[in-house]
C-alpha cells in the first residue's frame, strides 16, 4: 500500500509525539496505549473513520458543488473507481492509527440499476474490504444502509406510504445486515434518513410508527437468523432533512424503543450536532441515555453556533469533549461502540493533507477529554459535589421517599409535625464551573 501512496507526504504512522512543533501532524495527547484507570487510551475512545463524509464527501453545498481535490477518484460511480477508493480508505485509516471504520451501504459500493445488481457491487466491494480488514487489522465499528438518497425513498423508507419502498428498504436492510456480519461489524445502525414528515396533514402518523416498529421486528429476526452478534442502534436526530424526524432525540426514541417492546434489542448512537439542534447539550444526550442503559455509541462531531444545520465540523473544543468522556466513563465505556467521526472537513479544506488534520484534531481533542475526565474523578470533586448534595435522601425520610415506604399521607403528618423543610443549601454552579476550568 505505501509504495503508490497519495498520502506519500504523511508518515506511514503518525505519531505520538508532545513535542512536536506547532501544527505539525502528531498526537499530542491521544497516546493509544498509554493506560487511563486501568483501559488504553485507544480502548477507551474506539475511534472509527467515516467512509461518508472521509472518502465520499464532495464539499458540495447548496449554493455551489464540491471543492474537493481526491486525486485517487476518477469523479464517476463506476465499481472500478469504489473498488480503487478502499486501498486509499485503508491507506489513510491505517496512516492515522484509528481502529474502526463505519459505512453506509452506497458509500462503499455503487447503486446498480436494480437491488440485484445493487447487491452484487455491494459484495465486490465488501470482499475487498474484507481483504483489507485482514490485512492492516482495521475493524468495522459498525455499517448502516443509505434509505433516504436515491429518489425513491422521498417519502421515508420503513414509513413511505408506498408499501413497495417498505420492501425495498427491508431486503436493503437485510444485505447490509448481512455484509456488516460477513465484515464482523460489531453494531448496526439506524438512522431515520427520511423516517419523518413535512406535513402533518398528509401524514398518518399512527401507520408510519407503526411500519416502523414492524421494521425493526423483522431486522431483528433476521439478525438472529444469521447470527449476527452486533448491536442494533438508532441514531437520533430532530430535523433535517424531513421537517420533523421521528427519532427526535434520545427520550423520543426511547419512548418508541419501549412502546415497541424493542428494549434489549435497540440502543442509541448520540451525535453531537443532532443533540444540539434538538435543543439539547450532548452532554444531556449522553446522560439521559447511559442512566438508561441505552447510551451504546457516539457520532463525534459539533454543530456550528451561528449556523442552523447539522454541519458536522469536527470536535475540537475540549470542554465538550470532557463532558463527552465524563459520562462515558460513568458508564465503564462505550464497547461495543465507539467514536465515530461522523464529520466532514470543511469546503475550503479541500486538499487530502487536510483530511488528517481534521481527524488527528479530533482523536487528541477526545484523548484530551479523556484525560480531563480522568483527573476529575480522580481527585471525585464532583462525584462528592453530587452525592453530597442528595443526601438528604440517604437516611431519614428522604431513604423512607426512596424506599417506597411512605406514601403522602405519612409525608403530610411529617411536615405538619416538623412545619417547614430544612433551610436550602447553594447549588454553587459557579464554584463548581471554576474547578472544571482549573482541570483543563
Ligand atoms: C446524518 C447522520 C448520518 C448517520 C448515518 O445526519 O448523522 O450520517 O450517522 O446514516
Ligand atoms: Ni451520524
Ligand atoms: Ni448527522
Amino acid at each position: 500500500m505505501a509504495k503508490n501512496s497519495f498520502f506519500s507526504n504523511v508518515p506511514a504512522k503518525i505519531p505520538f509525539d508532545p513535542k512536536a512543533k506547532k501544527g505539525a501532524l502528531a498526537f499530542k495527547h491521544y497516546d493509544e496505549n498509554k493506560v487511563v484507570e486501568g483501559r488504553s487510551m485507544r480502548d477507551w475512545l474506539r475511534f472509527a473513520v467515516c467512509y461518508w463524509h472521509t472518502f465520499r464527501g464532495t464539499g458540495s453545498d447548496p449554493f455551489g458543488p464540491g471543492t474537493m481535490q481526491r486525486p485517487w477518484d476518477d469523479g464517476s460511480d463506476s465499481l472500478k473507481n469504489a473498488l480503487n477508493r478502499v486501498d486509499v480508505a485503508f491507506d489513510f485509516i491505517s496512516r492515522l492509527g484509528a481502529p474502526y471504520y463505519c459505512f453506509h451501504d452506497r458509500d462503499v459500493a455503487p447503486e446498480g440499476a436494480n437491488l440485484a445488481k445493487s447487491n452484487k457491487n455491494l459484495d465486490a466491494v465488501a470482499a475487498k474490504l474484507k481483504e483489507a480488514q485482514a490485512k492492516t487489522g482495521i475493524k468495522l465499528l459498525w455499517g448502516t444502509a443509505n434509505l433516504f438518497s436515491n429518489p425513491r425513498f422521498m417519502h421515508g423508507a420503513a414509513t413511505s406510504c408506498n408499501a413497495d419502498v417498505f420492501a425495498y428498504s427491508a431486503a436493503q436492510v437485510k444485505k447490509a445486515i448481512e455484509v456488516t456480519n460477513e465484515l464482523g461489524g460489531e453494531n448496526y445502525v439506524f438512522w431515520g434518513g427520511r423516517e419523518g414528515y413535512m406535513n402533518l396533514f398528509n401524514t398518518d402518523m399512527k401507520r408510519e410508527l407503526d411500519h416502523l416498529a414492524k421494521f425493526m421486528h423483522m431486522a431483528h429476526d433476521h439478525a438472529k437468523k444469521i447470527g449476527f452478534k452486533g448491536q442494533f442502534l438508532f441514531e437520533p436526530k430532530p430535523k433535517e432533512p424531513t421537517k420533523h424526524q421521528y427519532d427526535y432525540d434520545a427520550a423520543a426514541c426511547l419512548n418508541f424503543i419501549r412502546a415497541n417492546d424493542l428494549e434489549g434489542i435497540v440502543k442509541l448512537n448520540i451525535e453531537t450536532n443532532h443533540a444540539t439542534l434538538a435543543g439539547h447539550t450532548m452532554m444531556h444526550e449522553l446522560e439521559y441515555a447511559s442512566i438508561q442503559g441505552a447510551l451504546g455509541s457516539i457520532d463525534a462531531n459539533t454543530g456550528d453556533l451561528l449556523l442552523g444545520w447539522d454541519t458536522d465540523q469536527f470536535p475540537t473544543d475540549i470542554y465538550l469533549t470532557t463532558q463527552c468522556m465524563l459520562v462515558i466513563m460513568k458508564q465503564g465505556g462505550l464497547a461495543p461502540g465507539g467514536v465515530n467521526f461522523d464529520a466532514k472537513v470543511r469546503r475550503e479544506s479541500f486538499e487530502p493533507l487536510d483530511l488528517f488534520y481534521a481527524h488527528v484534531g479530533g482523536m487528541d481533542a477526545f484523548a484530551r477529554g479523556l484525560k480531563i475526565a480522568a483527573a476529575i474523578r480522580k481527585e471525585g470533586i464532583l462525584s462528592d459535589i453530587v452525592k453530597q448534595r442528595y443526601r438528604s435522601y440517604d437516611a431519614g425520610i428522604g431513604q423512607q421517599i426512596e424506599q417506597g415506604k411512605v406514601g403522602f399521607a405519612e409525608l403530610e403528618k411529617y411536615m405538619l409535625g416538623k412545619g417547614n423543610p430544612n433551610p436550602n443549601e447553594s447549588g454553587r454552579q459557579e464554584m463548581i464551573e471554576n474547578i472544571i476550568n482549573e482541570y483543563l
